[in-house]
């Protein structure tokens, strides 16, 4: 490992975006006049963001040029040939080969490095079956990658185990929108709408933090007189912009989102003529808040009741306005019914397919949209199809050249095929663009799970976490060096051209699928001479699905500066605002529902009586394999901090200088701690980009929304004490 030889400028191509968050800002690469050093700089060019970075994107060079970057393909030393085709050498061996001297990695020639993989593959599968080996991609990696990854899986491997780590992200809102609208695009409108909103509601999004170049377009709509409210359980920089916070225990979107349904039915407040012409399901949901009350619903969150009535009397009354949420109410077992229901309050007062209106679950990763569209997911092929529709078979098939009766049925989501793992079903894995061992709630079975395995092959740039359980860790590509298009949280594709050239021996990521197939012997399927080559056969691939891309091409990329989709032919000019006329469901219209609050997985007890949460901080990304890499958020945030209420901390007897003790049903874990009152007092927050001790998804659980299949990471059950250090 080392960097040298990375980052040679290809000057003809230094503008560039982000690699972090969904709003995918514009960035230059320059010279700086002081230090000769190649740096970052925003980009005015790109509407997005001009002008504007936050820390992360500002640091986005220093993990790309790090000393511990993969430079070449490495392999165990201790994987002898024989033992392992005859069922497997696994880590245990390793502990035997660590007291002789001869743990760590070897590297290896690609030229051996593939096609050993391959036969190992093949070894693997004839023993065992097509679906003993499983892909898990991911959110970060360009659409032309995420999009070979689904057809590697399906065509090469001719496996049914394909997952990614967006199904912890965006699933819920996934599901949700597929139910009330028949389409699954982020947000509805494009972010320029967002000033001409005059009342906004924030939900389990903390954008300050999370999307920070998206403040401006939150702080012109205050300035244009919108009103701001925000729903979390803690006082976050986003809601310290807000008119009102409602500082709400974790749980209880649902309790408290009907009770503003029922205020604005039982005062007639709703949009009539939207509810008649454009949706259906009005009487069902009147129904399921009938009993929400204010006054209720103060009994149950602790809300006043003249806030609820404030709030919904607002946004009804408010000419234009807009729902935005996220993660917080999305990442529960009851995630997607949350989500509905907030669709629900847009759907009810005709906020929806017009200028300064529209609900948007904000995505999360740099192309969570695009990476959810092309076939990344257990049961979908390219353009939102789904693999279990024969006529979607039938058209992807042909474009892919292969029988139909080839293409495996569907999979299982991202837990669930790492609970395939150590229920032993699946034997080898091949993980590219996620650090699963960090990322996965109850992350004390998927460490035990990848133990188990006879074959891990990790595609990064790091030795993460999950590359410490693998077999074989090949270098990746990182965003300045891989050319491709994304897709934004608006649902805006563009292109990202490549900056730099490849450091050491690394790959692009789609050569190395590529070459893999070949090896397994499917190369004909992935002949490609350049990444466009794969564009337009995955444009193709989306003709007449519902993320229609088949109207964009690359020089209408950098010539358009982006598209909206569905773009469907060369002519049409994309679609920035959907749901103008039509929702997606055969009828035209979308659905109302009403819910049913129901209970999160592990209610508090007297065992365990206080909530955990868990999120992000501005300073690190995700499991923190980049940005913990990178000195200047390093030092800011160097460790996990656990945010407790002065009357928690008073409660357990925490004393100055102690730590935290946060022990749920899983384990047990230490934290630093910090005592503020701007958190919910039955609730723990804890962020969770460290591995190792600093866990926290060592504590969460496992359960699943039963629609998305989305992990409860925000919400369990744990015991609290102060521990001396
Ligand atoms: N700095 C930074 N930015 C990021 C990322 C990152 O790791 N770091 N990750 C990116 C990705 S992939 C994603 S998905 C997004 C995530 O973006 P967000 O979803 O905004 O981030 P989180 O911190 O996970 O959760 C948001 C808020 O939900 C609150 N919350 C917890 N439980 C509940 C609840 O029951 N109800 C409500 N209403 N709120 C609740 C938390 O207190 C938290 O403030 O951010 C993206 N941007
Ligand atoms: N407790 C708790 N857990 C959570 C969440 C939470 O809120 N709470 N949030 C969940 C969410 S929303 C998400 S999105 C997941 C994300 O979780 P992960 O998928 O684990 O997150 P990343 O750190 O983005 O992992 C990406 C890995 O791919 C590598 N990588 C990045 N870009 C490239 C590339 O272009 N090529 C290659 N080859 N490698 C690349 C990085 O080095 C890194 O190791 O975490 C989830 N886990
Ligand atoms: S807001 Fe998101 S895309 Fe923009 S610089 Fe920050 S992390 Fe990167
Ligand atoms: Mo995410």
């Amino acid at each position: 490992m080392g960097a040298e030889g990375t980052g040679t400028m290809n000057a003809d191509n230094l503008l560039t975006h982000c690699c972090f968050c969904s709003m995918q800002c514009g960035m230059e690469l320059v010279n700086d006049k002081n230090t000769g050093e190649l740096a970052i700089r925003p980009r005015h060019d790109f509407p997005v963001a001009a002008g504007r970075l936050c820390q992360k994107g500002l640091n986005a060079l220093e993990h790309v040029r790090h000393p511990e970057r993969v430079l070449r393909p490495l392999v165990r030393p201790w994987l002898p040939e024989a033992a392992w085709l005859q069922g497997g050498v696994r880590l245990e061996e390793a502990a035997a080969a660590q007291a002789d001297g001869t743990e760590g990695w070897q590297p290896l020639a690609w030229e051996e490095a593939v096609p050993d993989i391959a036969r190992r593959i093949r070894a693997i599968q004839s023993e065992y079956g097509r679906d003993a080996v499983g892909v898990y991609g991911g959110g970060s990696l360009s659409n032309e990658v995420c999009y070979l990854l689904g057809k590697f899986t399906r065509v090469a491997l001719r496996s049914k185990y394909i997952d990614y780590n967006g199904r912890y992200c965006m699933s819920s809102a996934a599901a949700a929108g597929n139910q009330a609208f028949g389409l699954d695009r982020g947000m509805t409108m494009p972010l320029s709408d967002i000033p001409q909103a005059k009342f906004i509601i924030l939900a389990g999004t903390n954008i300050a933090e999370c999307q920070p170049t998206m403040v401006p377009y939150l702080l012109e709509a205050k300035k244009n007189g919108a009103l701001l409210v925000t729903i979390d359980p803690r006082n976050t920089m986003t809601s310290k912009m807000a008119d009102i916070h409602v500082r709400l225990q974790p749980g209880f979107d649902s309790v408290f989102v009907n009770g503003l349904l029922h205020v604005i039915i039982a005062e007639k407040l709703y949009d009539q003529r939207f509810v008649d012409t454009r949706t259906t399901g009005f009487e069902q949901l009147a129904e399921a808040v009938k009993p929400f009350t204010p006054e209720r619903v103060e009994e149950l969150t602790g809300m006043l009741e003249a806030v609820v009535r404030t709030i919904a009397r607002g946004f009804a009354k408010a000419p234009t306005g807009i729902v935005l949420t996220a993660r917080g109410l999305e990442q529960q077992v009851n995630g997607v019914e949350n989500t509905l229901n907030y669709i629900n309050l847009a759907l009810l007062t005709g906020k929806i397919g017009r200028a300064g209106c529209g609900y948007g679950a904000v995505t999360g990763q740099a192309n969570g949209q695009g990476g959810r569209e092309h076939g990344q997911k257990a049961d979908q092929l390219p353009g939102y199809r789904l693999i279990e529709d024969p006529a979607a078979r039938e058209y992807v098939s042909k474009v892919w050249g292969i029988d139909p009766a080839e293409l495996p049925g569907k999979g299982v989501s991202a837990y669930e095929l790492l609970q395939k793992i150590d229920e032993g079903e699946i034997k080898a894995l091949i993980v590219l663009g996620s650090n699963p061992v960090v990322s996965s709630p109850n992350s004390r079975m998927v460490e035990r799970a990848l133990r188990k395995l006879d074959l891990l092959v990790v595609i990064d740039m790091f030795e993460t976490e999950t590359a410490a359980f693998a077999h074989y860790l090949l270098p990746g590509s990182s965003f300045l060096e891989g050319e491709g298009t994304l897709t934004n949280l608006e649902g805006r594709v563009f292109h990202r051209p490549q900056a730099l050239e490849l450091p050491g021996e690394a790959k692009l990521d789609y050569r190395l699928i590529c070459e893999l197939a070949e090896e397994l012997g499917y190369g004909r399927y992935f002949q490609y001479e350049s990444i466009e080559e794969v564009f337009d056969e995955l444009a193709l691939a989306t003709a007449g699905g519902k993320a229609d891309y088949s109207g964009i091409t690359y020089e209408r990329l950098k010539r358009e500066k982006g598209l909206f989709w569905p773009c469907p032919s060369p002519e049409h000019s994309g679609t920035p605002l959907l749901f103008t006329e039509r929702f997606h469901h055969p009828d035209g219209r979308a659905r109302l529902f009403g819910i049913t609050p129901k209970m999160p997985a592990e209610p508090v007890d007297q065992d365990y009586p206080y909530v955990l949460t868990t999120g992000r901080v501005g300073s690190h990304y995700l499991s923190g394999a980049q940005t913990r890499r990178t000195a200047a958020l390093h030092k800011k945030t160097p460790v996990p901090v656990a945010e407790i209420h002065p009357w928690l901390a008073r409660r357990i007897g925490l004393k100055v200088g102690d730590q935290l003790r946060l022990t749920s049903r899983r384990d047990s874990v230490v934290f630093a701690v910090k005592v503020t009152e701007g958190i919910h007092p039955l609730t723990v927050f804890v962020p969770f980009h460290w591995g190792g001790e600093l866990s926290v998804n060592r504590l969460t659980i496992q359960a699943l929304d039963p629609t998305s299949r989305m992990p409860e990471f925000k919400i369990c059950a744990v015991q609290v004490r102060g521990e001396k250090v």
